[in-house]
């Protein structure tokens, strides 16, 4: 029997400095719904960009940037994420109904966060991401960028479900991008697989990234379309339970005729 389709977790930044779609959205809740109909499953809501040295956001700003967007979505019954590293961003935004954590430093940024996410009920993302967004890109060092990341998810997995968050609600996201190069990024696609070993659901998050351009030649943000579909499809094909994508309709047609097409 063919794998179940990997789910949609459609991107909605809320900031000015997004690498990709910063300050695009003038209506951010009618963007939202927007991912919804294109077939997002699930649409996550950043307050600040997490780029290579993004300036940091302070804590009004993200929530005053989140918050009423999270609040609204989920009014309208569509379920949501928070993508924050941010204790009291994530507490005010499961109050205000997400269902679902996104946390780029797997709960290390802010000493609170584990003990938020043990309150909730929340499913929680745990990614890899070598110190922080400032400097994550100078620890872009590993001798085998795979196991090392695996073993990095497996330690803060285990830190999770000690702090009280059940395995159940774990999902774990090797973080393309974050503090690796190109070599890293695709040693790691190559190896998705072997990530199961973890034993929670995986999350690719590669839309538009840079490795699209290293890969294939310069492409502005814009047109890395045909690359992020080559990566969901990559995750598909590796079983992950998650695609963090821009592109949502387009990611929903590819991943329907891919699904059909190898059945
Ligand atoms: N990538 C970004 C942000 N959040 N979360 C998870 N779990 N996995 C990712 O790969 C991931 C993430 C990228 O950073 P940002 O600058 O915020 O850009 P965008 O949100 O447009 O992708």
């Amino acid at each position: 029997m063919a794998a179940a389709l990997p789910r949609i977790m459609g991107i909605l930044n809320v900031t000015p400095d997004s690498f990709s779609d910063g300050g695009r959205h003038a209506d951010p809740v009618a963007a939202g719904m927007a991912l919804r109909e294109a077939g997002a499953d699930l649409i996550d809501v950043g307050g600040e960009s997490t780029r290579p040295g993004a300036t940091p956001v302070p804590l009004d700003e993200e929530l005053r940037r989140t918050i009423p967007v999270v609040a609204a979505l989920s009014r309208a019954g569509v379920a949501v994420s928070i993508d924050t590293m941010k204790a009291e961003v994530m507490r005010q935004a499961l109050a205000a109904g997400a269902m679902m954590l996104n946390d780029v430093s797997a709960l290390q940024a802010d000493p609170e966060s584990l003990a938020v996410a043990a309150q909730s009920t929340a499913h929680v993302v745990l990614m890899h991401m070598p110190g922080n967004p400032q400097t994550m890109q100078a620890l872009a060092d590993y001798r085998d960028p795979a196991a090392e990341v695996i073993a990095h998810l497996a330690a803060r997995i285990a830190v999770a479900e000690s702090a009280g968050i059940a395995r159940e609600r774990l999902i774990a996201d090797p973080g393309i991008g974050f503090g690796k190069g190109l070599e890293h990024n695709l040693a790691i696609l190559r190896q998705l697989e072997a990530f199961h070993s973890l034993g929670v659901p995986l999350l690719l998050g590669a839309s538009r990234k840079s490795l699209i351009p290293a890969i294939a030649g310069p492409a502005p943000v814009a047109d890395r379309l045909p690359g992020s579909l080559a990566l969901a499809l990559r995750g598909a094909e590796a079983g992950v339970a998650w695609l963090r994508v821009h592109d949502v309709g387009a990611t929903a047609q590819a991943l329907k005729v891919w699904a059909a097409a190898r059945a």
